[in-house]
């Protein structure tokens, strides 16, 4: 295979997954505002995650978050998935919208609370053997907001147990992901605030406990991409939740506030042999203001040229820059990958996997967008219950 073809396989096997609650009405804590069309129910919500599958080729699954996707009977909302092309991706856990949590979930000092919030961690794993999803993808808003709340370590001990028993409930091939935040909601402490906490769970664990790295749950600054390498490295990372900040949690379009910081995590993603391995590239944002399903189409697309461009580093280059010790020529080798206009390669790509080479175009011609405002009248539109 040339390098060029090689380039293109790698962009066509690549696979992003969306997640639910995107499709949904979502915001920030001080509005949530309704768009017209949008699902209003889990069903609906893989109709369009089809649409972004359709019109990208590389969306073919989709997270489920329970309880905001809770249905009779999962088995036949995989089998809704399949007849649209697509599966139904890791199940993401919510022990974050309970009155019961007010002191947190599996960290809670109260016994009882915990056993609630375990229970529902359990559930989410029978929910994995319906769907046939591989992975439970756990955060925990757990934390304390005063410094005396509670005793810290003690949190991390209750952390530890129950993970250990959810870990013991995992199946064949199932796996569990371990997702950090910085902050917030708790404010003080939380009990899983950074790569390195989720890491040591995980190492105690055992091998089917892996890291979510995501995006927008860094302190400013933190050089993302060397987590990713040192997580790639040990083995340990087990998926992305992609998105863009500005400043904290923002929850928007990856690879819209800063491209060349995606570029860097696609690099050592390719570097460390992480595409096209287990570690799952999920979206993990809100559409508040901007029309839903094109901005996850869009998202999907800035995954894709990040990918392109990380693809076209010349390795060989690069390494004998930097085995030369020539700093300048090493950081100009990746800076000519990244400056490539990758757009015509992968309109290229997209001919080639029989898709139209301009996905944002085709989705607005498709009338979509216009057949759901005239056909999903009445109901509840679902929302993430913020
Ligand atoms: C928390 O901020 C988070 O990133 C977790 O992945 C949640 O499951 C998700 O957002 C949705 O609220
Ligand atoms: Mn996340």
């Amino acid at each position: 295979m040339t390098e060029l073809a090689a380039v293109k396989a790698a962009l066509k096997s690549q696979a992003v997954e969306t997640p639910s609650w995107a499709y949904g009405n979502s915001g920030t804590r001080f509005k949530v505002f309704a768009q017209q069309g949008v699902p209003r129910s889990p069903r609906e919500k893989l109709d369009d995650a089809a649409k972004v599958h359709e019109f990208t080729g590389v969306a073919p699954t989709v997270a489920l978050h329970i309880p905001w996707d809770r249905v009779d009977d999962y088995a036949a909302l995989a089998r809704h998935a399949e007849e649209r092309g697509l599966r139904l991706g890791a199940i993401n856990s919510n022990t974050f919208q309970d009155d019961a949590y007010r002191l947190g979930s599996v960290c809670h000092p109260d016994a009882g609370v915990r056993r609630k919030a375990v229970d529902h961690l359990l559930e989410c794993v029978d929910i994995m053997d319906a769907t046939g999803s591989r992975d439970l993808k756990l955060w925990f808003a757990d934390g304390t907001n005063y410094p005396g709340q509670d005793d810290i370590r003690a949190r991390q001990d209750r952390l530890a147990e129950a993970l250990a028993e959810v870990y013991g409930r995992l199946g064949e091939g199932q796996r569990m992901l371990l997702e950090y935040k910085l902050f917030e909601p708790a404010f003080y402490t939380t009990d899983v605030p950074d790569w390195g906490t989720a890491y040591a769970h995980c190492l105690k664990l055992g091998p089917k406990a892996r890291v979510v790295v995501d995006t927008g749950h860094h302190a400013p600054g933190t050089n993302i991409e060397f987590i990713v390498a040192t997580l790639l490295r040990e083995d340990r990372l087990g998926a992305f939740d992609f998105n863009s900040r500005f400043y904290a949690d923002d929850d928007l379009m990856v690879g819209a506030a800063d491209p060349f910081q995606l570029f860097r995590i696609m690099y050592e993603v390719v570097r460390g042999d992480g595409l096209g391995s287990d570690v799952a590239f999920m979206l993990d944002q809100c559409h508040n203001i901007e029309a839903k399903i094109p901005a996850i189409i869009r998202s999907v697309m800035n995954v894709q040229e990040a990918t392109a461009k990380a693809l076209l580093v010349d390795r060989a280059a690069l390494a004998g820059a930097q085995a030369a010790g020539d700093v300048l020529g090493a950081n100009a080798v990746l800076m000519d990958a990244y400056n490539t206009d990758v757009r015509p390669l992968l309109r290229e790509v997209r001919e080639e996997m029989g898709l139209d080479p301009d996905p944002m175009g085709a989705y607005a011609r498709s009338g979509w967008a216009e057949k759901i405002v005239a056909e999903r009248v009445g109901g509840e539109q679902a929302g993430w219950g913020a």
